[in-house]
């Protein structure tokens, strides 16, 4: 008989609610609200902002716990809420993995958004996302997601247990381009602070 050589997490499954993105019997949710998300904004904008009321930013909806383990995936939700700071687009802090050479899925529920992705080298991609959209996040990129819709945007996220988060990198350095609101919509322009690597 062969072994079962990873941890012995039983079988399971998670009700998703497709139109809000909630998980039901989450193992946690997080809340990201403005004044979480300090220096993610252009710092005037933010500070105007704050100064009226904390608007909720984005949940994310973590279904289970795995052991940190190879071979364990684990998944979320993300809503994103529709929303901007000055010109810039409600989004998530984003992040690249600890363990740098693991992937991530992002599949679209609802609402429209884009998925800003980043090498360390320089690279930018965007993919755009809606209700159907399957965006791959290869290992070594940096990746982070945008509302640029007028509901909330929401999607579902599916990674190795093991990836990790590295926000140090994107807290210090940035993202290299910017989601922000044109006359015709999205636009995707050079970020002013980004700091490189
Ligand atoms: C997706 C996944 C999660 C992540 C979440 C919010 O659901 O990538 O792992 O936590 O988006 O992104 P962040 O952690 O960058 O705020
Ligand atoms: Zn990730």
């Amino acid at each position: 008989m062969p072994s079962t050589p990873i941890h012995p997490m039983p079988p399971f499954t998670k009700q998703v609610d497709l139109a809000s993105g909630i998980i039901h019997d989450p193992h946690r949710v997080q809340t990201r609200r403005l004044s979480d998300l300090r220096g993610l904004f252009h710092a005037a904008d933010a500070e105007a902002a704050l100064a009226s009321d904390d608007p909720l930013v984005y949940r994310v909806y973590d279904a289970h716990d795995a052991p940190n383990a190879a071979g364990q995936l684990l998944f979320s939700t993300t809503v994103i809420e529709p929303g901007r700071i000055g010109d810039e687009y409600f989004m998530t802090k984003g992040h690249y993995h600890a363990k740098e050479d693991r992937a991530e899925l992002y599949y679209g529920l609802q609402g429209e958004g884009c998925l800003l992705m980043q090498t360390r080298d320089g690279d930018v991609n965007v993919q755009w996302m809606r209700s159907g959209s399957a965006a791959y996040v290869p290992p070594y990129w940096g990746h982070r997601t945008v509302n640029t819709g007028t509901e909330p945007f929401v999607f579902l996220a599916v990674f190795p247990a093991d990836a990790g988060y590295d926000y140090g990198s994107i807290r210090e350095r940035g993202f290299a381009s910017r989601i922000v609101a044109g006359e015709d919509g999205p636009r995707i322009v050079p970020n002013p602070s980004y700091r490189g690597g």
